[in-house]
């Protein structure tokens, strides 16, 4: 294969994952690139879990504060959560074992807005970054590093970190050079300037990463896949969701109020989002286009048919197929993918000027449009917020996408009150579920609620929701946002109880 070290400074710094992993200290705050499964380092944080493993076993603590671009892979928040290396996990995470570590009170997790992690590591508020751990495609003549299938917040990590330790991963495609688009334009307040990205497929940066090169400690040499989990097969309750939302963004063309290629689309991961981008392929828009945090199967093939005319990204969500196709192609996906960091794809002066239309995942929703998508009764988180809140708040349109029931309809998705609120009312403005949409715009609180029920509502809760909600509107302290304070949150409580929200 081709040498992928090409400055010989640094291929003097060659080591191996173990003698990589020795440089980390118990205590220390190390960051890592990854961003939802694609390029995360793949031996280093194994090697340093193994190690971690060995000193706890001789009766040593040893544990780090951990921070990533977004969730990552078995190898790397799995291995590091089973022997209890982590003392903080920040932000977006969707591993079992970290989650099941989270819940039960023996790892700190910290969950914000993934536009807001490089802001808020640079405003001092996490201390000190001590090593970063960066999966990259290749490293050039002059230092620089080629990224491989996520940026997310390296660029970041490469500027603060204490030292750097550098992953070059020869199984991600060498043709990735050039698809990513690095701004070093970002300063700290008061000396903020505009972004000067107009259009989602604008360039404003530069293909590499810049690394002061007396930074890097050891340079590892790998060889393995991103975790590309294969997708489920769209089932029937995504197939109706989705048409729900493309009948409604067809209307909103026809009405004038969207462009005929609509507005950029930002689109979470998982059936239904992916479900919707397939439909998206039959539904006879063209010209679209998309300014998104994962790039996920729907999107490529829609790039494929000629459908979305280009994405921007920050990482990748592909199933095994989808990976080999996007490598198989690589040169035709350079040309129309643009992959930025987390700070920029997610950046709400570019989302509300470009005007998304994000497209996310939720929990549960209440009767006046409050989302939550983090925590099952109000106490167990389940991944993160993500970058859900980034593009809701600042988007054109916000819509969330959910089955109206979970675990075999015994939970309703919409409740008297949320049990945790992640997108407050006044974010929100369409609800979707396999019943039908819920178009909140404009609506005062009542009204919405009348919505959210009559068209989103699964029907064996229907009747229940109505009860609560006519009581409200006559009892309730105030009629604004009626509720019964006492009754808000005792579905949550009848599910812990008795196993199901049904009265
Ligand atoms: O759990 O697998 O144990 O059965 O939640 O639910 O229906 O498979 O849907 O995969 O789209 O996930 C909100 C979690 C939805 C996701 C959430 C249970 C359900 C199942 C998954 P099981 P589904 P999805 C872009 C944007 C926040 C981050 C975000 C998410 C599991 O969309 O993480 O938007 N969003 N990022 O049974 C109890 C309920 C439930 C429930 C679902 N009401 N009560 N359990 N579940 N609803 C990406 C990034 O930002 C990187």
């Amino acid at each position: 294969s081709v040498e992928r070290i090409l400055d010989p400074r640094l291929r003097d710094r060659v080591v191996s994952a173990e003698q990589a992993a020795a440089f980390i200290q118990p205590g220390e705050t190390v960051a890592m690139s990854g961003f939802t499964g694609s390029g995360y380092p793949k031996a280093v944080p194994l090697a340093l879990a193994q190690r971690i493993e060995d000193v706890h076993a001789a009766g040593q603590p040893f544990q780090i504060k951990l921070m990533t671009g977004a969730s990552t892979a078995p190898e790397l928040d799995g291995a590091l959560a089973k022997v209890d290396a982590i003392a903080m996990r920040m932000p977006f995470q969707t591993d079992p074992d970290a989650r099941k570590r989270i819940n039960e009170g023996k790892l700190d997790y910290i969950d914000i807005h993934l536009s807001h992690v490089a802001q808020h590591v640079w405003f001092g508020f996490y201390g000190d970054i001590d090593t970063a751990v960066i999966e990259v495609s290749a490293i050039r003549e002059d230092g620089s590093l080629v990224p491989s299938t996520s940026v997310g917040n390296n660029k970041t990590w490469l500027d603060l970190a204490k030292k750097v330790i550098i992953e070059v991963n020869e199984w991600q495609p060498a043709d990735i050079e050039g698809m990513h688009d690095i701004y070093y334009g970002t300063a700290l307040p008061p000396h903020r300037k505009p972004i000067p990205l107009i259009h989602a497929n604008d360039r404003i940066g530069q293909t590499t990463l810049n690394v002061d090169p007396d930074k890097i400690v050891a340079v590892v040499r790998t060889n393995g896949p991103d975790r590309n989990s294969p997708f489920k097969p769209i089932d029937e309750d995504s197939r109706q969701i989705a048409g729900y939302l493309i009948e409604f963004l067809k209307h909103e063309v026809a009405k004038g109020r969207l462009p005929a290629n609509l507005l950029p689309l930002q689109s979470g991961v998982g059936n239904i989002p992916n479900a919707v981008l397939a439909g998206l392929a039959e539904s006879g828009l063209r010209g679209l286009t998309s300014f998104t945090e994962v790039i996920q199967d729907g999107m490529l093939d829609l790039l494929k048919s000629g459908v979305l005319d280009y994405a921007s990204c920050t990482g990748f969500a592909l199933s095994p197929e989808a990976n080999e196709e996007f490598k198989r192609n690589i040169k035709f996906y350079r040309e129309r993918i643009i992959m930025r960091t987390q700070e920029i794809s997610n950046h709400p002066e570019l989302v509300r000027r470009l005007g998304c239309i994000g497209m996310n995942g939720m929990i549960e929703v209440d009767l006046y449009g409050n989302v939550n998508s983090t925590h099952v009764m109000g106490s167990r988180i389940m991944n993160g917020i993500g970058g859900s809140g980034d593009f809701t708040r600042n988007g054109f349109l916000s819509t969330f996408l959910s089955p109206s029931t979970a675990k075999g309809g015994s939970i309703s998705a919409i409740v008297p009150m949320v049990s945790h609120v992640d997108h407050t009312e006044h974010d929100v403005s369409i609800i979707v579920t396999e019943q039908g949409l819920a178009d909140l715009r404009g609506l005062p609180p009542r009204a919405r609620a009348r919505q959210v029920i009559d068209n989103c509502a699964h029907p064996d809760y229907r009747d229940q929701l109505n009860d609560y909600f006519d009581r409200a509107c006559r009892d309730s302290y105030g009629k604004h946002t009626p509720h019964l304070l006492p009754e808000a949150l005792s579905w949550h409580q009848r599910y812990i109880d008795t196993g199901t929200m049904k009265a």
